[in-house]
């Protein structure tokens, strides 16, 4: 299978969990500014989206969707426990916490990214402030987002996270979610997939 990324991006957290779970990806390095390959080919005619990740399956599927991406990987290794069994209600905990992140924190970081006018970041950081409030105090007397174990959902805020360290955002206050960030990124595939991304 391979994995369509951009260093950092939030194709990092399947790539996350594809170490996590154990199974080799071949990682495809997408401009996702210019939308182009490394040898100049269009990624339009790969994935219409345009967006990272995406999966390419062995029977020549693509798969889109950080979530569903996630998901599927998961589910190849559910020896793994990194999403529980599908039906369960932990199963849907982690729906909730990946449906959340996606809709609600991940797009925050778009006009930063994109260094929109000021009052747009200002307005941005200040929800993505509310949202992280609320996810530290999800965190506080627990080891990950959903039960005992690490899961997919995990490997996504650790991105989220990432990124805001990465903008500089002002999360020191967070004492619950800077403890868990500092869990998840010394867990041996997170490195893993930090280092292959050029990251670690
Ligand atoms: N709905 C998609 C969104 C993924 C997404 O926003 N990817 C960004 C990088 S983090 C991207 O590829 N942006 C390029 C673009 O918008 O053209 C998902 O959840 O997987």
């Amino acid at each position: 299978m391979k994995l369509y990324y951009f260093p950092g991006a939030c194709s990092l957290a399947p790539h996350i969990v594809s170490k996590e779970a154990g199974i080799d990806l071949e990682l495809i390095n997408t401009d996702i500014r210019a939308h182009k390959l490394e040898d100049g080919s269009d990624y339009f005619d790969i994935n219409p989206k345009g967006c990272i990740p995406a999966l390419a399956l062995d029977d020549g599927q693509l798969l889109t969707e950080g979530p569903v991406v996630s998901q599927y990987l998961a589910d190849l290794k559910p020896e793994a426990k990194l999403a529980p069994a599908a039906g369960t209600i932990e199963r849907y905990r982690v729906q909730e916490w990946l449906g959340y992140i996606n809709s609600d924190i991940h797009k925050l970081y778009t006009p930063l990214v994109r260094q929109a006018a000021e009052d747009i970041q200002r307005a941005a950081k200040e929800s993505l402030n509310t949202r992280f409030i609320y996810v530290n105090n999800a965190l506080k007397g627990k080891d990950f987002l959903v039960g005992e174990h690490f899961t997919i959902a995990d490997a996504y805020m650790f991105v989220m996270i990432l990124w805001a360290n990465h903008l500089k955002l002002d999360i020191s206050k967070f004492d619950a979610l800077n403890a868990y960030f500092g869990r998840i990124v010394a867990r041996p595939a997170v490195q893993a997939a930090l280092k292959a991304e050029g990251l670690a």
